[in-house]
C-alpha cells in the first residue's frame, strides 16, 4: 500500500492536484474538507456542527475529523493506497494518523508539501469564492483560515520532517506542471497504473 499526505496552506491547490494524482495512480482520495463539506450537505448533525468551525475559519475538533477518516480506511481496505488531502492538520491529527496506519500494517510513504506565497493564495481563493457558493471563500474567513494554518498546521511540517519523509514542491506554476513535478517524486514509489 503507498500512502501519501498532500500537505499545504489553504488554496495551495492540495484538491486539485489530489484528484489528477488519483486518476493516475489509482489510489483512494480522502479529503477532509470534502467529507465535511458533504455531511454538511445533507445536513448531519456532525456537518451542522462542523459548520460553525469552517464559516469562521477554524479548524473542526480533531476527534470529529479522526473518526471521519478512521471509517473511510476501514471501507477501503484493498485500496492500492490513499491521498491524505487536508488531513492531518494539527500535530494531534497526524499522530493518530500514524497510529491508524499501524493498526493497519501500513504507514505514510511520503508527503509533498505544496508551496504557495500568501498573495497568491488570497487571489486563488477569493477567485474560488465567486464562482463556488462556498461560505469559507470570503475575505474575512480566507485570512482567518491563513492564520490557523501558521499557528496549527504549519508545526506538522517538522513532525514530518523529523521522519525525513517531507519533499517541498513550487506549487505556482500552472496545474499541469504542479502535477509533473509531484508525479516525479510519487513515481519514486509506485508506478502509474
Ligand atoms: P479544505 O477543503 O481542505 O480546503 P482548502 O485548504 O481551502 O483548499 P486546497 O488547498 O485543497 O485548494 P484547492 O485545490 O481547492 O478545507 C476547508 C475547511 O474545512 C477548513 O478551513 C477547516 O475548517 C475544515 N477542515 C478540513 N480538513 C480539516 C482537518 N483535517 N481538521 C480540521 N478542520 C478541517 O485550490 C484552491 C483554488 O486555487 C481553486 O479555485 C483552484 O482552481 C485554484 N488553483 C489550484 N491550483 C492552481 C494553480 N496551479 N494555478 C492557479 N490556480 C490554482
Amino acid at each position: 500500500m503507498f500512502n501519501l499526505v498532500l500537505f499545504g496552506p489553504p488554496g495551495s491547490g492540495k484538491g486539485t492536484q489530489s484528484e489528477k494524482i488519483v486518476t493516475t495512480f489509482k489510489l483512494i482520495h480522502l479529503s477532509t474538507g470534502d467529507l465535511l463539506r458533504s455531511e454538511l450537505n445533507e445536513r448531519t448533525p456532525l456537518g451542522l456542527e462542523a459548520k460553525k468551525f469552517m464559516d469562521q475559519g477554524l479548524l473542526v475538533p480533531d476527534e470529529v475529523v479522526i473518526g471521519m477518516i478512521s471509517s473511510k480506511l476501514d471501507a477501503n481496505a484493498d485500496a492500492r493506497g490513499f491521498v491524505f488531502d487536508g488531513f492531518p492538520r494539527t500535530e494531534a491529527q497526524a499522530e493518530a494518523l500514524d497510529r491508524l496506519l499501524d493498526f493497519k500494517e501500513t504507514s505514510i510513504a511520503l508527503v509533498l508539501a505544496l508551496e504557495v506565497p500568501e498573495e497568491e493564495l488570497i487571489k486563488r481563493l477569493l477567485n474560488r469564492g465567486t464562482t463556488s457558493g462556498r461560505s469559507d471563500d470570503t475575505e474575512e474567513v480566507v485570512t482567518k483560515r491563513i492564520k490557523e494554518y501558521h499557528a496549527k498546521t504549519k508545526p506538522v511540517a517538522g513532525y514530518y520532517e523529523r521522519q525525513g519523509k517531507m519533499e517541498h514542491v513550487n506549487g505556482t506554476q500552472s496545474i499541469e506542471e504542479t502535477f509533473e513535478l509531484l508525479s516525479r517524486h510519487i513515481q519514486s514509489f509506485i508506478d502509474p497504473a
